[in-house]
């Protein structure tokens, strides 16, 4: 009896687990979100942090639809939202993909305009410029995407270009600081698509975003992919004339070697095909890849369109097909995902306008806090602005120790900063007056030296119109050794 129920037992939780590992493996075939690494989201945050939290569309996976209604071909880039195809300067891929293509294509999708000159277009090298070391040093799509949420990215029109002549230059002017602040990334994520539910999913959000809405077309989304680029000519196919797409360029795999490049995922074509395996015929049907299952692995039919940032004259206009099958790379894990990302607009109604210099920009340390109560020591609410504390969410990837303007150049910087947020934390206050606070500092171990110039918080109503600025009156704006404190009481904190 005892022997049998015992039996009895193991035969169950064989079943058990038997049936666990089966609804886990069913789980794991859906679209989902992944964060497969510390080049999908910044470690410094933690497991929990959700980098689609303040977006406002769905989650992936939250609409279910009928995969009949996506077309067999979807390429974004032909759309007059998506810029021009670039060639990057330096190892800022990452950037001309994140911000300079999908950051660009996606702000002009929700303003309504058109990439069609450097108004509507946005820079790769300012995001690039915050986390570079000041040196020509690759950089994650998500790294653009977290300085488009903490600061904003301003226009290539303002910034000077898509691109900067200098390494590790930041902008100087309050007003390209302050342009910045209204174009913003509210969320992101990474998806795999390495099961057919997964691509049908990815190819919904590169046709309506897996929101379509009644009678009115849905432009679709784009994704980042992460690419690995050695040998790369072993992969590089060319579709033979009597196909469809024929004389086009196809990567069959990602590179056997190398390091990733960052490039654009910018639609599909269900019908390029190209048969791998050279028994004739392109199929998805045949278990090309020899593992006894015939999986998405095995489609020869079936291609994203990549674009790169190699310049218009690579491949075909600077476009490239890469296999659905592609994406399933047991040995690339970085690139077989894909990043999306939402925008948003966004107007400030405080700023602070600072003119500074700063013998080490990683090493300033920079905290403004703000009291209800005018006659108030110490500050109720404090803030410590990313850029101006040495990128604390990117750590290692920051700024570069080199002076606020950049390598070699002591100017002082004019810059903007958001205060929005920081006056909004104090509570309703029956005299309208508060105190202001600002210290300047270094971090612990550092001989940064520095002089805070100017400072003056702007005031602005809902739609952007400037509607007040106080002057702070600076004795002594000197700081290294000693912090520098400024305070000051301000009379016009009612104004929301
Ligand atoms: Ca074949
Ligand atoms: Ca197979």
């Amino acid at each position: 009896m005892h022997t049998h129920l015992r039996f009895g037992l193991s035969a169950l939780i064989a079943t058990l687990a038997l049936t666990l590992e089966a609804s886990a493996e069913s789980e794991n075939s859906k679209p989902q979100v992944a964060y497969p690494g510390s080049f999908s989201r910044p470690p410094s945050e933690g497991e929990g942090y959700n980098t689609w939290l303040d977006a406002v569309n769905p989650d992936i996976g939250e609409t279910k639809l009928d995969v009949a209604r996506l077309p067999s071909r979807v390429d974004n880039s032909s759309r007059p939202q998506f810029p021009p195809i670039y060639k990057q300067k330096w190892g800022a891929c990452g950037q001309f993909a994140s911000v300079a293509s999908i950051f660009t294509y996606e702000m002009n999708v929700l303003n309504g305009t058109i990439a069609d000159s450097d108004a509507t277009r946005f820079p790769a090298h300012f995001s690039w410029n915050m986390i570079n070391n000041a040196e020509n040093k690759g950089s994650e799509a998500y790294h653009g995407w977290e300085v488009a949420k903490r600061i904003g990215i301003p226009t290539a029109k303002s910034y000077g270009g898509v691109r900067h002549e200098k390494i590790g230059v930041w902008p100087n002017g309050y007003a390209i600081w302050r342009e910045a602040m209204e174009y913003r990334v509210s969320g992101y994520r990474y998806s795999p698509a390495n099961t057919i539910e997964q691509l049908y999913e990815a190819r919904g959000w590169l046709y309506d975003r897996n929101q379509p809405q009644a009678n009115q077309e849905t432009i679709g989304g784009l994704f980042a992919l992460d690419g690995r680029m050695g040998e790369r000519e072993k992969v590089t196919v060319t579709i033979p004339e009597d196909e469809h797409e024929g004389g086009k360029k196809l990567w069959t795999h990602w590179g056997p070697s190398g390091y990733g490049h960052g490039i654009t995922c910018v639609g599909y074509d269900d019908e390029v095909g190209y048969d791998v395996n050279g028994d004739g015929q392109i199929t998805n049907d045949i278990d090309i890849n020899d593992d006894g299952k015939i999986t998405l692995a095995d489609w020869e039919r079936g291609a994203y369109v990549v674009v790169n940032s190699w310049g218009e004259e690579w491949a075909n206009d600077g476009r490239i097909y890469l296999l659905y099958s592609a994406m399933i790379d047991p040995t690339w894990e970085r690139g077989n995902y894909l990043g999306r990302v939402e925008v948003s607009r966004y107007k400030p109604r405080r700023t602070l306008k600072l003119k500074v210099a700063c013998s080490d920009r990683t090493d300033l340390r920079m905290t403004i806090g703000i009291a209800g109560d005018k006659k108030a020591s110490a500050p109720e609410h404090v803030l410590t602005p990313q850029a101006f504390n040495g990128w604390p969410l990117f750590r290692g990837s920051n700024a570069g120790h080199v002076p606020m303007a950049g390598p070699d150049d002591n100017t002082p910087l004019e810059v903007g900063i958001d205060l929005t947020s920081l006056f909004k934390d104090l509570g309703p206050d029956k005299d309208g007056k508060g105190k202001f606070f600002l210290q300047l500092s270094r971090a612990d171990g550092s001989d940064a030296v520095g002089e805070l110039l100017e400072c003056a918080i702007l005031s602005y109503d809902a739609n952007g119109e400037l509607l007040g600025k106080t002057q702070l009156d600076i004795q002594d704006g000197t700081f290294g050794e000693s912090p520098r404190k400024i305070e000051t009481v301000i009379s016009d904190l009612d104004r929301k």
